[in-house]
């Protein structure tokens, strides 16, 4: 995943709450590698919702509220409503993180019908995706920012807990969409090097931007942040229990 993507912090997530994450086709399909391993099932375009629904049959009553599906805004309307739908229909008590990162990000930036433009990059009416959730029956929609950690982890588990089918939709758009990407000037994080105990938190979110420096007399290494490739996202910030990440201005 790019530094500053908005899926990491879901995956990193996920997997600290132990999830049975049922996974689709796009960009966040890498929650599935090290160091995230976030991803159990990936079939075919929209599978997720649908596995999560065959899934929870199967499973005894404790270990289905563990079932979430991941599927972005771009596969979700291509083919996840009528997964959506059923899942319920049938009442089926799984979490779906819709990741709306306003873009079909994997084969090239294309528009959808959320993004508010037409492939032709008109201005075209533009599906509100909460709305549609609650019109297929689902009456717990809510959205959360997925470079917040903690809400991001409150509002996973909140709705994991729920006996009944929920959605979750993350809202921070694709950081390769022009203007979304970095943040204000200034932005860049780094370590300071004087508090980074090379603990290596920070390199459990697989962020490019993030390089571990080995330490030339064999003493602890540390992590060094690339100010070419960081967005000022700031998920490792929050991760550092030490304060060694700064510079947000
Ligand atoms: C049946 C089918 N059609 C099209 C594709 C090409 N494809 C791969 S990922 C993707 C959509 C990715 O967009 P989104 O779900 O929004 O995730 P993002 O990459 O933005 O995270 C598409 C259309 C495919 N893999 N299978």
């Amino acid at each position: 995943m790019c530094p500053g993507c908005p899926h990491r912090g879901v995956f990193y997530e996920l997997n600290r709450l132990n999830a049975y994450v049922t996974g689709d086709i796009g960009c966040y399909t890498l929650g599935f590698m090290p160091p995230l391993n976030a991803m159990d099932t990936c079939v075919c375009m929209g599978a997720s919702i649908s596995n999560a629904s065959g899934i929870v049959r199967v499973l005894p009553p404790e270990e289905q509220q563990r079932v979430v599906a991941v599927i972005g805004d771009s596969t979700f309307l291509h083919t996840g409503i009528n997964s959506l739908m059923e899942m319920a229909w049938n009442k089926a008590p799984a979490t779906v993180v819709i990741l709306d990162n306003r873009i079909t990000a994997m084969t090239g930036r294309q528009e959808n019908p959320a993004s508010g433009y037409s492939l032709d990059g008109e201005a075209a009416p533009e599906v509100n995706i909460p709305d549609l959730c609650r019109a297929l029956g689902i009456r717990h929609v809510r959205t959360v920012d997925p470079y917040d950690l903690e809400a991001t982890k409150a509002a996973l588990s909140e709705e994991m807990q729920r006996p009944e089918p929920s959605v979750v939709i993350t809202n921070r758009p694709c950081c390769l969409i022009k203007g979304a990407g970095r943040f204000e000037k200034g932005a860049v994080l780094e370590v300071d090097q004087g508090r980074c105990t090379g603990c290596k938190a920070c390199l459990r979110i697989g962020c490019p931007a993030i390089e571990w420096k080995p330490d030339p007399e064999g003493k602890r290494g540390k992590a060094f942040i690339d100010p070419h490739l960081c967005t000022g996202c700031t998920v490792c910030q929050q991760l550092c229990k030490f304060n060694a990440i700064g510079g947000k201005k």
